[in-house]
């Protein structure tokens, strides 16, 4: 399967999901763009697409490139899924309008804006145990920690096991890819957790006020079921902790290669607002989703059937020339509007908000206090078939 019937798509052989190419995803990128609009993935018999202006199209076209087969690379049509369908991201409209306007009225501008006061408590706290503190895993020092400490909590999640939901995340981020040994290896090491996750989802486990508790509120409303109840609490932690955790690692990771950025930062806070989509656009923590053809479909000039899978590089697209001056620089500067870091169209990220507020306040917590992050090792990546991840970021805040 090397060669794809259709001689005017370039087929590439190279394994995306392999060690090599998640371990060092950026220098390969260029490849991907360069070979064309659209290309052959012929060790997995997929497509491909690397560059902004086409991933943009497709992601907005939800009726032909549809998420209810699965966003990864199994087709559910043909394959039973690893979990229960998710009632979000793994759905279209109708359904999917229906769910996403229950969520998103529990994540509401007015929750956030209560968030941010404690939220900033908590953040200023965290990072006066980290400054000064000598070198430390900024991974588990602080894009973990800050995370898990406020989100199980927003939730409204037991007290006990809250560990348990980066183990899941990751099984899940990585069920999106081929059932290789990166996804096997978390399989087995988040079974356990994802029976802690069931349970947690469950009515009588969620505290009161928490936003787990808002959705069995629309369930009792008449919006959804009791069991769809539960499957979108699940959501709220498949897809709210991991996000985040490696979207402040990955930050706090451009801000060590880039230590004239932070400089700038602090030179003018005004730019703390623009930080993290540009963090995202730099290094996006969810590298790669897929869509499915509902129809066959003309795409470059090239005619798509029904039934096949797009892998969309959303991370190649926000380093895409052909959008982005200097694509390569991490730039405070930049307006990072237009990045594919929270996907684009209906289903881009609903949390993209709660996300930005934890980045707000961990930043704004470091700025007066951090004159620099200065590296105190290598950082150790952490491979996933659908995560920029770090296991490992060693450094030192240096005090202001
Ligand atoms: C965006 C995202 C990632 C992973 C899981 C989910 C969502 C979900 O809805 O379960």
């Amino acid at each position: 399967m090397t060669m794809h019937a259709d001689a005017s798509i370039p087929s590439i052989d190279i394994d995306v999901f392999g060690d090599d190419f998640l371990a060092a995803p950026y220098s390969r990128h260029d490849l991907l763009r360069g070979a064309g609009p659209l290309f052959w993935l012929s060790k997995y018999g997929v497509y491909g697409m690397a560059r902004h202006q086409e991933i943009s199209a497709t992601l907005k076209d939800w009726q032909t490139f549809i998420s209810s087969r699965g966003v990864g690379l199994s087709d559910f049509s043909r394959e039973k899924p690893w979990r229960p369908p998710s009632l979000l991201l793994e759905t279209d409209p109708p359904v999917h309008d229906r769910t996403r306007g229950i969520m998103k009225d529990i994540v509401s501008l007015s929750a956030l804006q209560e968030l941010r006061p404690v939220w900033q408590a908590e953040a200023d706290a965290l990072i006066d145990r980290v400054v000064g503190a000598g070198p430390l895993d900024a991974v588990a020092e602080l894009a973990q920690a800050f995370p898990l400490r406020v989100f199980p909590q927003i939730i409204g999640l037991p007290d006990e096991g809250r560990d348990n939901l980066l183990a899941y995340a990751m099984a899940t981020f990585n069920a999106f890819g081929p059932r290789n040994e990166i996804f096997l290896v978390s399989e087995a090491k988040a079974a356990s957790a994802a029976q802690w996750v069931a349970q947690a989802c469950e009515r009588r486990n969620l505290k009161p006020d928490g936003w787990g508790m808002k959705v069995y509120a629309a369930a009792d409303a008449g919006r959804c079921t009791e069991e769809e109840a539960a499957r979108l609490v699940r959501s709220f932690l498949s897809a709210g902790v991991d996000t985040t955790v490696n979207g402040i690692g990955n930050m706090i990771h451009a801000f060590a290669c880039n230590p004239a950025q932070w400089e700038r930062l602090r030179e003018r806070p005004a730019l703390l607002k623009r930080v993290f989509d540009e963090a995202l656009r730099w290094d996006s923590t969810v590298q790669t989703f897929f869509r499915t053809t509902s129809r066959d479909v003309e795409v470059a000039g090239s005619t798509v059937p029904e039934g096949s899978k797009i892998l969309l590089f959303l991370a190649a697209a926000n380093r895409d020339p052909r959008k982005w001056p200097d694509p390569e620089k991490f730039d405070i500067e930049r307006v990072a509007s237009g990045h594919m870091g929270f996907g684009f169209g209906i289903h881009q990220c609903l949390g993209q908000m709660v996300a930005r507020l934890e980045a707000e306040v961990i930043l704004a917590a470091m700025l007066p206090k951090v004159r620099e992050i200065r590296f105190a090792g290598d950082p150790v990546r952490l491979l996933n078939n659908t995560l920029h991840s770090l296991e490992a970021l060693p450094v030192e805040f240096i005090a202001a």
